[in-house]
């Protein structure tokens, strides 16, 4: 049977650097070939998910928009991420199904489960800090607002004590990070608690 490779998830509310660590970890790794995907998208049916997800002009009920991140996210299980364990490679995703149970689950309120086919990560690194640090990062980077990201600020704060409650629940694979700090000092952090888990995929 082939090997299984390393699945590491990176979980967060809006603007905690998610995306960046992601990809700082993604250059750390180069040399291995990882698979790098984002959420929601990453396959043609994902990205117009994605689309449908973020557009501003749609009402969604709260549990069709659930359904339709983990549709996506089935896709991706499928297309990319199985085959990629299966033969052995490091995976890194920037959000899983973790967000599914903080956003919907937490900031939505609908009942939330992890189902039995979608992997569980090895590792997932959750960035922690001020819900509005993140977001005026996010206005200082100069993007425009999409559906998600137009919701109050009890929303994001109700996702935040989601994330933490997950992350109370699997001391064993979740890893929080102080996203304040600097992105270089997160990555190195990054990196520390990576070491062991990869020696033994070499
Ligand atoms: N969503 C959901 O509801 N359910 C689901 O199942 C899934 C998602 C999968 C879109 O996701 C929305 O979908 C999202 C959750 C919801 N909505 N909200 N709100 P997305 O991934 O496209 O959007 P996002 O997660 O909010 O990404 P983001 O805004 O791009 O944030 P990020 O990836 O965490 O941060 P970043 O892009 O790395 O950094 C943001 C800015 O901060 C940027 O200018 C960086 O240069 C800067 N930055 C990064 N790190 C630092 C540090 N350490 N210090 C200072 N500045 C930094």
């Amino acid at each position: 049977m082939a090997k299984r490779g390393l699945f590491i998830t990176f979980e967060g509310t809006e603007g905690s650097g998610k995306t960046t660590q992601a990809e700082l970890l993604g250059e750390w790794l180069a040399k291995r070939d990882p698979v790098v995907v984002r959420e929601p998208g990453g396959t043609e049916l994902g990205e117009q998910i994605r689309d449908v997800l973020l557009y501003k002009g749609l009402e969604i009920d709260a549990e069709a928009e659930m359904y339709l991140f983990m549709a996506s996210r089935r896709q991706l299980i499928a297309e990319v991420i199985a085959p990629a364990l299966a033969s052995g490679q490091v995976v890194i995703a920037d959000r899983f199904h973790d967000s599914t149970l903080a956003y919907q689950g937490g900031g939505r309120g609908i009942p939330t489960t992890w189902p039995p086919t979608f992997p569980r990560p090895d590792i997932t690194f959750l960035l922690e800090g001020p819900v509005e640090t993140g977001l005026s990062r996010h206005e200082q980077a100069g993007k425009s607002k999409d559906r998600m990201e137009q919701e109050s600020i009890d929303f994001h704060r109700k996702v935040a004590e989601a994330y933490d409650k997950l992350a109370t629940a699997e001391p064993s694979r979740f890893v929080r990070l102080d996203a304040t700090g600097s992105r270089d000092k997160i990555h190195l952090e990054v990196r520390d608690h990576l070491k062991p888990l990869l020696e033994g995929k070499d």
